[in-house]
């Protein structure tokens, strides 16, 4: 088999990037907003130029398919997501995408054999930004979004999951007779930017993912008193920032101390109002991230995190409000998978390195309905989510050819 093209990637990186509603200050493509339908489009295009079949369900999931030689054989998938953080990267998610889509051109041009269809997806709202829930397209594909949620959850702006898939125009009223996804799948494999930087430090292109870490996700609301920043004294105050910091706090405080090899807690975005320099604060909403590779570790922090942040409140007289958004359960990878990848990888001469992920992929999400594979490939600094995010397009490449060799001795598997 031939090896991957730069060129090939970076076209369809940079064709991509015209999609983007902050140019020159990042990328931004929240999902179902115009510049993802859009970007969609774009990338259901270049599937039909490679010649694969391509088809899209209620939730705009794309799936583009090279049919196998024994195609009622379970399917071999990769794939990723097209959706970004507000002023987030090019890389995020459309890195494995394009890897999937070059990797079954390369496999259809090298004439190769492979028994099971081959299909490379691209998942809805991975970034939880638009919708405060995460992943909602292999969500979908699992069964854990039911159709209650698409009306419940709702974007800063008000609009609904469900609406704003309606003004996509896609048939988001077949919900429940696509999901979950029926049909067996062998195994998924993922490519994605490492999003730290480990492989940087080790000098290394590439990274076996052994586990993913998963999101415990919180909306917080602390209600004080409103009232005059100069005529309050210090010890008549029911300040809600200053509750809702000390909240803040603790959750570093927990996670910095917590036995857990990796856990992190982040306070995203926070809401003070009435945000007027002379009012003390009488409502503050705030977000909380949790993540862990190890399931207990991360119920434990969330159950201390609750009960501090009772005691916070009480003893400074504001209520607080804790809404659980999400609580997903760690993944292992496949331990098969990872000793292929690792193979393939030294058949192509390509050194690499057992890692975990922090951050959390759809592969955490597919791991419901078959075994699960990732790939890294470094970021520059480890950054992302950001504009600097940047990956080499070599890199990519790279992943890329191990990426092909590993899904053809999949679909050849029995
Ligand atoms: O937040 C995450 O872990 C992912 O990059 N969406
Ligand atoms: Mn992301
Ligand atoms: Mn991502």
């Amino acid at each position: 088999m031939k090896r991957a093209e730069v060129r090939q990637l970076q076209a369809w990186l940079d064709g991509v990037d015209r999609f983007n509603a902050t140019p020159g200050e990042g990328t931004t493509r929240g999902v179902y907003t115009p510049e993802d339908v859009a970007a969609r489009d774009y990338v259901k295009k270049e599937m039909e130029q490679l010649g694969l079949t391509v088809s899209q369900d209620p939730m705009g999931n794309l799936f583009g398919e090279l049919p196998g030689t024994d195609p009622e054989l379970a399917p071999v998938w990769t794939g990723s997501h097209i959706d970004t953080v507000p002023n987030g990267g090019k890389f995020d998610g459309l890195a494995g995408v394009f890897a999937g889509m070059e990797a079954l051109r390369l496999i259809k041009e090298s004439g190769l054999p492979h028994r099971r269809t081959l299909s490379v997806n691209v998942y809805s709202g991975e970034e939880m930004s638009r919708f405060g829930i995460c992943c909602i397209g292999s969500r979908a594909l699992t069964g854990r979004l039911k159709a209650e949620d698409l009306q419940e959850r709702r974007s800063p702006e008000g609009q609904s999951i469900y609406d704003a898939i309606k003004d996509c125009g896609y048939e988001v009223d077949s919900f429940d007779e696509a999901y979950p996804h029926k049909k067996e799948i062998y195994a998924s494999l993922e490519l994605h930017i490492e999003q730290n930087s480990k492989l940087e430090k080790a000098g290394l292109p590439l990274g076996i993912v052994t586990g993913i870490c998963a999101p415990t996700n919180l909306s917080v609301v602390v209600k004080g008193v409103q009232t005059h920043a100069g005529g309050t004294s210090m010890a008549d105050r029911r300040d809600a920032f200053m509750a809702a910091a000390e909240m803040a706090a603790e959750l570093e405080r927990l996670a910095r101390e917590s036995k857990s090899a990796y856990i992190t807690g982040t306070v995203g975005h926070v809401e003070v109002l009435p945000n007027a320099a002379n009012v003390i604060p009488g409502e503050v909403r705030f977000t909380v991230d949790i993540r862990s590779v190890s399931a207990e570790d991360k119920d434990e922090l969330y159950q201390a995190l609750r009960k501090a942040y009772d005691n916070i409140a009480s003893r400074r007289g504001v209520s607080v409000e804790i809404t659980l958004l999400n609580h997903d359960k760690p993944l292992l990878c496949d331990e098969a998978i990872c000793r292929l990848l690792r193979e393939k990888a030294a058949a192509l001469a390509v050194p690499c390195m057992d890692i975990v992920s922090g951050p959390y992929h759809d592969s955490l999400l597919l791991g419901d309905l078959t075994k699960v594979g990732m790939l890294f490939v470094p970021s520059r600094d480890g950054i992302s989510h950001d504009r600097n995010e940047w990956t080499d397009t070599a890199d990519i490449a790279r992943g890329t050819d191990v990426l092909a060799e590993t899904m053809l001795a999949l679909a050849n598997e029995l």
